[in-house]
């Protein structure tokens, strides 16, 4: 359908995105929030990215996960309900659910289908766990289930996806999530660490190029839901190591002076000019500990593995 001769009309786009992609162009160095990767297609690749070789994070995670369970009921207890940021669709959540067998299990996601599929693939595979999925934006929490009201609270958050915000944005979530878990709440969150800059930014660009088409999804998402003309052919993958700020950087670089529209607003890049995408700080020993502690929480445990190349630490309000 046409608005006019020329202008396609946009169907479909979250009104969010199109403020974010606007802005985020506008800027002297153009930046998208990495929030916006996850499209279907984007999720789909994000779960090829967990199985690539080169991307240490979530292997070394499940294996820290599979091996500390006797230390975690420990330390946990009995009859908690575990409230997971992000919905559980991968094998880190049966392998926590297993182990601790709490009362409740609380999956909260933005993605209403995607949570809702993992959930129900959640009570198939634990038939007597009450599974009650919360459909938000942990960054502006929405009460818990009264179901879970009284229960003591885990919360789960894997994946080292604080590492996806900026360190002032992670301390605020984690304060965030101290006061939306309650009381006597535990945390248990893993955190990627700093470590050589060559493991460092092969883990973001993989010789599959699947992290590239990862990136570059981004251009095809804004072509299809923001009518974009963007060429995304003469844009290519950059994953740099900043370390000054800590983190590796993504960036989708110009490869040739281009100009676009972006919902009936024009851009133009030169060559070598790159759109920001994404950020993934890592974090040292002290730093994680730090950081959880600007967050309101008390690190109590804390297990990193062989290689020390990824910490799962488990914290309390
Ligand atoms: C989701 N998040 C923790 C991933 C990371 O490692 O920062 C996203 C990612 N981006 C590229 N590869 C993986």
């Amino acid at each position: 359908m046409l608005l006019s001769d020329d202008v396609p009309m946009v169907t479909r786009a979250d009104p969010a995105f199109r403020a974010d992609v606007l802005a985020g162009l506008s800027l002297s160095q153009k930046a998208i929030p990495a929030r916006w990767f996850y499209d279907r297609k984007g999720s789909e690749l994000f779960e090829d990215i967990t199985a690539l070789p080169e991307y240490y994070p979530t292997r070394a995670e499940t294996a820290i996960l599979k091996t500390i369970c006797p230390e975690l009921v420990g330390a946990v207890g009995d009859g908690v309900a575990v409230v997971e940021f992000g919905s559980g669709s991968s094998v880190k959540t049966p392998i926590l659910l297993n182990c601790i067998e709490p009362a409740a299990y609380v999956p909260i996601d933005i993605s209403g289908d995607f949570l809702r599929s993992s959930a129900a693939t959640l009570s198939g595979q634990f038939p007597g766990l009450p599974v009650l999925p919360v459909e938000a934006d942990f960054m502006h929490p929405v009460p818990l289930p009264d179901a879970v009201a009284d229960m003591p609270k885990l919360g789960f958050f894997p994946g080292s996806t604080i590492g996806n915000m900026e360190p002032l944005a992670a301390g605020t979530l984690l304060r965030a999530m101290r006061d939306w878990l309650g009381e006597g709440a535990m945390l248990l969150i893993g955190i990627d660490r700093v470590k050589d800059e060559d493991t460092l930014v092969a883990a973001y660009d993989d010789a599959a190029g699947v992290t590239a088409a990862f990136n570059l999804n981004l251009l095809d998402r804004i072509n299809r839901e923001l009518a974009g003309t963007v060429p995304v052919d003469a844009f290519a993958h950059e994953a740099r190591w900043n370390d000054d700020a800590a983190r590796i950087e993504m960036h989708l670089r110009a490869t040739r002076d281009v100009g676009f529209t972006v919902d009936g607003r024009s851009f133009a890049m030169r060559a070598g000019e790159t759109i920001h995408t994404e950020n993934s700080h890592k974090y040292g020993d002290r730093d994680a500990r730090l950081l959880l502690r600007s967050g309101g929480w008390t690190p109590q445990q804390q297990w990193c593995g062989d290689d020390g190349a990824f910490c799962v630490i488990l914290a309390e309000a």
